[in-house]
């Protein structure tokens, strides 16, 4: 990728809205993505590898479990400060944000929020650190948007839990040192179980030749009768209201990671506007390039403003899922539109490693995809406007 010259967007001075520990995170987070990030995000992408010399800059920034109180090795940090971190990441990439987004809201937040005191004490301040690195699964090869039908499932032996099943398309799979797996007990109920590397019948192949989200590593999670201690059972809460509560929490850092994203496109089409001269003037001078970058820049702002507000209502505790559902499509949907956009006011250089957009782009089809599709979060506003579940 060329010099990373980005310049945020704010057309409606939403910096005023924010404390001065709020920019502060947030401009460190910023200088570090630009720092360490962005001189090497391409070549990684290309060659499909998660750069892992990252973790530690990552842990530093506070990623790792921003709101998750400092006595378990997290950041303590309130929800707006989450949301700004995500939203620098995201401006880097989108599978930069996922690792920190599983790690954070998938792996440490049911640990904190259904684990007891020893699993707390033995699991979080590793993954704060990033010496341990975590996954998330819930999707199935049978069950994606449909994760109550899950199928792996776990058995009662006396001293331990047998597990047995199989979970797809889970980021940071390959390389994670423990997975929180959802699983059904012998009654059909569903739980949380922390499953660690190395357990005997557990293995987790690679998935390739993805186009998307390629500086992530992505994996299945196989489980043939893996002995799982009692004590790694999450105990505090069960039923699918379990991995739905996480997946809030994951779904409103994506709201404001697409963000980012969409910040960083619009400013390189705008920056390259001005300078690519065609029939004797920038090309920022025709209309129809005005009236997509006129559009960008508004739909940028009404996002920035729906997800502050979101983040108030977030740190009030107030916030609802079907909220935070349409903060996520409505995100993901305006970034991928201003991908689109951009990529063409950069003409052909749009579509090389040149310029973050294409890679973007990409990613974000993988975005609009997790944490629950565009027409899941469409239903589940529709359900809570009507009352009536649409879902089946
Ligand atoms: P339903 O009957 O509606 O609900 C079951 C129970 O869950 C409760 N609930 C929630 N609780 C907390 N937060 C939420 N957001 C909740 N939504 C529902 C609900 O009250 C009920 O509780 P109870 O006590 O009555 O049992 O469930 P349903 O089976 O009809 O499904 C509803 C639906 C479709 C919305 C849900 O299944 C869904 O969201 N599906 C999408 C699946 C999904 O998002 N998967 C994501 C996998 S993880 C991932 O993609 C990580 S990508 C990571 C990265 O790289 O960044
Ligand atoms: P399906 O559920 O089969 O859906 C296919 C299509 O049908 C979609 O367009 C969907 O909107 C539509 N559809 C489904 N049901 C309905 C309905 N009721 N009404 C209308 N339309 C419907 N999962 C994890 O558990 N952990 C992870 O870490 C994780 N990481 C991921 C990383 C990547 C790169 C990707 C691509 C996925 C990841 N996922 C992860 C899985 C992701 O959450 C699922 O892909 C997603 O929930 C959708 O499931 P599916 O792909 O099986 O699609």
């Amino acid at each position: 990728m060329s010099q990373d010259l980005y310049t945020a967007p704010d057309y409606y001075l939403l910096d005023e809205l924010l404390s001065d520990e709020h920019i502060l995170i947030r401009d460190a987070a910023r200088e570090w993505v630009k720092r360490e990030v962005s001189p090497i995000i391409e070549e990684a992408a290309q060659k499909a590898v998660f750069p892992t010399s990252i973790i530690k800059g990552l842990a530093e920034i506070g990623a790792f479990g921003p709101y998750i109180p400092e006595v378990y090795g997290g950041a303590g940090l309130d929800q707006m400060s989450y949301g700004l971190i995500m939203q620098e990441i995201e401006r880097g990439d989108s599978g930069v944000r996922s690792t920190a987004s599983v790690q954070s809201s998938l792996v440490m937040y049911p640990i904190w929020k259904f684990g007891d005191e020893a699993q707390r004490l033995k699991y979080l301040p590793k993954l704060a650190s990033g010496e341990f690195m975590g996954c998330f699964g819930l999707t199935e090869p049978n069950h994606g948007s449909n994760p109550n039908g899950m199928e792996t499932k776990f058995k009662d032996m006396g001293d331990h839990y047998l597990l047995n099943g199989a979970k797809m398309w889970i980021s940071n799979a390959p390389f994670a040192d423990v997975a929180v797996v959802w699983a059904k007990n012998e009654e059909g109920r569903i739980h949380g179980l922390i499953v660690e590397r190395g357990m005997a019948g557990f293995t987790t192949p690679e998935t390739h030749n993805k186009w998307s989200l390629r500086a992530s590593a992505t994996g299945e999670l196989i489980f043939d009768n893996v002995k799982i201690p009692k004590e790694n059972l999450l105990p505090n809460k069960s039923g699918l209201g379990a991995p739905l509560q996480c997946l809030d929490s994951a779904r409103y850092g994506i709201a404001w990671g697409a963000i980012g994203a969409a910040m960083d496109c619009y400013d390189t089409a705008l920056r390259y506007a001005k300078e690519r001269t065609q029939f004797g003037k920038p090309i920022a001078g025709f209309q129809l390039q005005q009236k997509k970058l006129a559009e960008m820049i508004t739909e940028i702002t009404k996002a920035q403003l729906l997800t502050w507000r979101l983040g108030t209502l977030r740190n009030e505790n107030k916030a609802t899922s079907a909220q935070i559902s349409m903060a996520k499509r409505n995100n993901v949907d305006m970034a991928l539109q201003i991908a689109r956009e951009s990529r063409q006011i950069l003409g052909a250089m749009g579509i090389t490693g040149e310029y973050s957009i294409m890679r973007h782009m990409m990613n974000l089809e993988s975005v609009v995809t997790y944490e629950g599709t565009h027409d899941i979060h469409l239903l589940i506003t529709g359900f809570d406007i009507t009352g009536i579940p649409a879902f089946k």
